[in-house]
């Protein structure tokens, strides 16, 4: 009897002071269409399959979205090892609505996994501005209260760059990226320069190319673009300082930079001079903003991407592109870039270039339930 009471696990002990306050945690599995096919060096995706993490507590109601797809093509995490790590490690430590800097702490002892821990961490900002009242955009500090928008526009034939080229200056976006890959660099670039003159331009390989092809890189000099982005090792720093050397475009990193700890190394060694922040990429605002703020500090410029997210991603990147920190355009076009119909009731709209984030508390948004049932796959629901 006494060997019973002493091995009744504390969790079952029904009075501890916090399990009154009602919690759960639910994911959304959703498949949603692009308008277009969007095509990069990894591949051409004609849907987003994203999960959509909604939490309950307190009277409040959070949402957040993990960048992952369907495939590790950008990186090693793809939704189901998102949702496995979740599922099996992540959930359980958001219980008591920790703050975004506990949760990461907590959540030390999983290694990597940085977009399910994304997932979770934006959560908890998006719950805590909330309970604050406050719209999340401010919530993470000085802000200039709206974002500089770009366009990442992905590969396709001549003609139809040169056609959404134009569009997107046409349409007031500060700076377009276009998508290139290895043996069509040169041609991508010539093609687009001459439908868009000397506007703002740079390409993002997406790791296509590799120390040994740094003459057809050198070759993009001659187009002055604002910067490369990612054109070697998704994990690699000490080659793109090699490649930084060897060429004059500025080079920014996407896919290497996972950590203030590695932007640190990237900016000591010199491999980039632009920095493109993805809060879904690096565990979430509390490292972004660590990024940010380093970044600032030695004169690396800095700016926010995203991965096709829907409403609900996109307003975390919309209100991090808005803090003072950052200071280039950002790939945070408004939704209808990509959705004919998005999640959301109040999707983003774009106005000389700059985009406001929502006044809402949090990030604002207003899910439209009936159009997120209609995407959805399945529901699961963790806590
Ligand atoms: O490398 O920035 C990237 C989309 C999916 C995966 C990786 C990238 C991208 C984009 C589009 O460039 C960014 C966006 O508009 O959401
Ligand atoms: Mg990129």
């Amino acid at each position: 009897m006494v060997g019973f009471f002493l091995s009744w696990p504390a969790e079952k002990i029904t009075f501890r002071p916090k399990l009154w306050l009602y919690m759960e945690l639910i994911c959304h599995r959703i498949s949603i269409p692009l308008k277009t096919p969007f095509v990069t060096s990894f591949g051409a995706q004609d849907y987003r399959t994203a999960m959509i993490f909604e939490m309950k507590h307190n009277g409040i109601t959070a949402f957040s979205e993990a960048v992952t797809d369907k495939e590790p093509f950008y990186s090693y995490e793809d939704n189901t090892t998102a949702f496995h790590i979740i599922e099996a490690y992540l959930a359980e430590q958001i219980k008591d609505a920790p703050t975004p800097e506990k949760f990461i702490d907590r959540v030390k002892f999983v290694k990597g996994h940085l977009m399910a821990k994304a997932a979770l961490e934006m959560l908890l900002w998006d719950y805590h501005a909330k309970e604050e009242g406050i719209p999340l955009y401010r919530y993470i500090g000085p802000t200039n209260g709206k974002a500089q928008v770009g366009i990442s526009i992905g590969m396709a034939g001549p003609d139809e760059m040169k056609k959404q080229t134009s569009n997107a200056v046409e349409m007031g976006y500060k700076r377009i990226k276009v998508k290139i890959k290895k043996g069509r660099e040169d041609e991508i670039v010539k093609n687009v320069r001459s439908a868009i003159g000397d506007f703002p331009l740079s390409v993002d390989a997406n790791t296509d190319f590799s120390l040994e092809d740094t003459e057809a890189l050198k070759v993009l000099d001659k187009y002055n673009l604002v910067y490369m982005e990612q054109p070697l090792d998704h994990d690699d720093v000490m080659d793109h300082a090699e490649l930084a050397r060897r060429i004059n475009t500025p080079i920014c990193l996407d896919e290497s930079i996972i950590s203030r700890d590695r932007a640190r190394k990237a900016i000591s060694s010199r491999a980039c001079t632009v920095i493109n922040i993805k809060p879904g990429r690096v565990s979430g605002f509390t490292e972004s903003l660590a990024i940010a703020k380093l970044a600032r500090e030695h004169g690396i410029h800095t700016w926010v991407g995203g991965m096709l997210e829907t409403g609900v991603g996109r307003a975390f990147n919309v209100a991090l592109a808005s803090s003072s920190f950052i200071d280039y355009p950002g790939d945070t076009s408004p939704n209808e870039k990509y959705f004919e119909k998005d999640i959301v009731k109040n999707p983003f709209k774009m106005e000389n270039g700059f985009i406001t984030p929502n006044e809402g508390p949090g990030i604002g948004v207003e899910i439209d339930r009936e159009r997120l049932e209609k995407v959805t796959i399945d529901r699961v629901r963790l806590l």
